[in-house]
C-alpha cells in the first residue's frame, strides 16, 4: 500500500470510529510525518542544485579530441551495459548545455555539480592539453554564472583516461602525482570560474567495483590491485587538496563520499560487528584518511604504505561530500575472499518502509542519523548533500514516468529529515538532487531513470516531472508543502 492510500485508510478508520486521536493519519514504518513536512523550513540562502557526471551525460565521447575513457572501452566492449547502451551521446549535455542550464534556471536552482571528464581535457592523462576540451568547461562554467548557478566540480567520476589504465592505472602509485597535476592544471585554467572542488566521487565504490569486484571498469578482479589502488587514491585525495589550494586562493575542496547507513541485522555481536565494518570502510575509510590521516586496520604491505604517507593524505577537507540514497541491513558472513573485507559481510536492502513498485526502501530517518552522527564525529563540519535520488525503472508507461508522485514524496520525506538534522546542528549548506536528466545509469544502461527531466534519448527532448516541477517550488519557497 502507497503512503497515501495508508494514511486514507487510517483516517477512513478514524471517521468510523468517531474517535478523534484516531482520526490522525498513521504512518508507516520509518514514515515521516505530514505535519513535519509541512513545517519544514530551509534558509534562504541554501543551495539547491542537482548533480549529474560526463560520462552520464556530456556524450562526444570522441568530440573535438577528447581521448578514450576506462568507461569508453568498457560500454564498447559488447555485454557490458544493459541493452548494448554507450555513453557516446547518452544526454548529448556537450551539445545540449545551454538548454540544460535554462532547464535548471526555471527549476530556481543554486548549485549545478557536473564532472570534468580527464581524457577530454588531457587525451592521454598526462602531457598536452586539448584545448577544446578545456574551453568546453568554460563555456559551460561561463553559463552556470550567467544563470546564477554556482558551478561545482568533481573531478574524477570515474572516467579515467583509458591511457592512464594502460599504465596500470590506479594501482600505480604513480598515479596520484599524475591526479594532482591534473587537479592543479584544473584550477590554473578554471579556478576563475569554479570555486568548489571535489577530487572524487565514491572513492570506494570505484576502486572496489573496478579492481576488486571487476563488476565495472576496468574489469579488474584482484583484491591485491584494489588494495594498491586505494592507497594511491587515498594519496591523491591529499596531494589533489594540497595542488587545488597551491593555483587557486579560492579553492573550497571536499570530496563526494558514498554514505550508506548500515543497521545490523540482528543483535548479535557479529552483526553489530559487521555493520560498523561496512561503516568503517564502505562510509568511512577515505574521509578518514582525509581528516584522520588513518584506515582501519589494514596490512600496510598490501597497501605499498611507505612511512610519511599518512602526513600525505591528511589534509583538513573544507567540507565534506555526502550522498544519501538508502539504508543498507547487514550481517556477519563466511569469507569468501579474506583479502576483501566487502565478503565478510552479507548486505541486503531494507524492507521495513513504504516501498513504490519498483522503488526502493523509504527510511528518512537513516538519513537524519547519518548527518548528526557525521556531525557529531568530525566536530561540525559543512557539508553538502552532493547526491540524492532515487529510481525507476524505464518500462514504467511514459505518463507514469512523467507524473511521478512516488518521486516528489521520496524527496518530501527526505527533505523533511535533512530539515530536522539542520535544525539539530548539522550545518548543511547545499542538497543535489541525483539527478537533472534522466541518463546514463553506468551498467544498468538506460533502464533506471533518476531525472527531475525525462529524456527521451531518441529525440532528446527533455520533458521536466512533476517531481522537477515540485523541486523548482521547494527550491523557490524554502518550504516543502504546497
Ligand atoms: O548514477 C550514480 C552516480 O554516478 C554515482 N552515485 C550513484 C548514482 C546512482 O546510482
Amino acid at each position: 500500500m502507497d503512503r497515501r492510500n495508508f494514511i486514507k485508510t487510517s483516517l477512513a478508520a478514524g471517521a468510523l470510529t468517531g474517535n478523534r486521536a484516531q482520526a490522525l493519519p498513521v504512518l508507516a514504518p520509518g514514515e515521516i510525518s505530514p505535519d513535519e513536512i509541512r513545517k519544514a523550513r530551509f534558509p534562504k540562502d541554501f543551495l539547491w542544485g542537482t548533480a549529474t557526471a560526463a560520462f552520464q551525460v556530456e556524450g562526444a565521447w570522441n568530440t573535438d579530441g577528447k581521448g578514450e575513457s576506462i568507461w569508453d572501452r568498457f560500454a564498447h566492449t559488447p555485454g557490458s551495459i544493459a541493452g548494448g547502451a554507450t555513453g557516446d551521446v547518452t544526454c548529448d549535455q556537450y551539445h545540449r548545455f545551454n538548454e540544460d542550464i535554462a532547464l535548471m534556471k526555471r527549476l530556481h536552482q543554486k548549485s549545478y555539480r557536473f564532472s570534468i571528464s580527464w581524457p577530454r581535457v588531457l587525451p592521454q592523462g598526462t602531457g598536452a592539453i586539448n584545448q577544446k576540451g578545456l574551453d568546453y568547461y568554460r563555456r559551460l562554467t561561463d553559463a552556470l554564472h550567467e544563470a546564477g548557478i554556482r558551478p561545482f566540480c568533481t573531478i574524477y567520476h570515474w572516467d579515467l583516461p583509458q591511457a592512464l589504465e594502460d599504465r596500470g592505472g590506479w594501482p600505480n602509485r604513480d598515479m596520484a602525482g599524475y591526479f594532482a597535476d591534473y587537479a592543479g592544471l584544473l584550477a590554473k585554467h578554471l579556478g576563475d570560474r569554479i570555486t568548489v572542488w571535489a577530487p572524487f566521487n565514491m572513492p570506494w565504490y570505484f576502486t572496489h567495483d573496478g579492481y576488486c569486484i571487476g563488476d565495472s571498469a576496468p574489469r579488474k578482479r584482484d583484491a591485491r590491485l584494489f588494495w594498491k589502488a586505494v592507497h594511491t587514491v587515498a594519496l591523491a585525495q591529499g596531494q589533489a587538496f594540497r595542488a587545488l589550494k597551491a593555483a587557486s586562493s579560492n579553492a573550497t575542496v571536499g570530496s563526494a563520499f558514498e554514505c550508506e547507513p548500515a543497521v545490523p541485522k540482528t543483535d548479535s555481536a557479529a552483526d553489530i560487528a559487521a555493520a560498523a565494518d561496512f561503516d568503517a570502510y564502505h562510509n568511512r575509510f577515505f574521509l578518514n584518511a582525509a581528516m584522520r590521516g588513518e584506515y582501519p586496520a589494514v596490512d600496510h604491505d598490501l597497501l605499498g604504505f611507505k612511512p610519511g604517507d599518512e602526513k600525505i593524505m591528511k589534509v583538513p577537507l573544507d567540507w565534506i561530500g555526502v550522498h544519501y540514497y538508502l539504508r543498507l541491513i547487514v550481517s556477519s558472513n563466511a569469507a569468501v575472499d579474506s583479502l576483501d573485507p566487502m565478503s565478510r559481510l552479507h548486505v541486503e536492502l531494507g524492507s521495513q518502509g513504504p516501498k513504490p513498485p519498483g522503488g526502493w526502501e523509504m527510511w528518512p530517518n537513516a538519513f537524519y542519523d547519518m548527518l548528526m552522527t557525521l556531525s557529531r564525529d568530525y566536530n561540525h563540519p559543512i557539508i553538502e548533500i552532493t547526491e540524492s535520488g532515487t529510481h525507476f525503472p524505464d518500462t514504467l508507461p511514459l505518463s507514469e514516468q512523467l507524473h511521478d508522485s512516488a518521486r516528489v514524496e521520496w524527496y518530501k520525506q527526505h527533505l523533511a529529515a535533512l530539515a530536522r538534522a539542520m535544525k539539530d546542528g548539522a550545518r548543511v549548506r547545499a542538497y543535489h538532487v541525483w539527478s537533472l536528466l534522466d541518463n546514463l545509469e553506468w551498467r544498468a544502461g538506460f533502464t533506471r531513470r533518476y531525472g527531475l527531466a525525462h529524456v527521451d534519448f531518441a529525440t532528446q527532448a527533455r520533458t521536466v516531472k512533476d517531481s522537477g516541477l515540485w523541486y523548482g517550488r521547494v527550491a523557490e519557497t524554502g518550504r516543502l508543502a504546497d
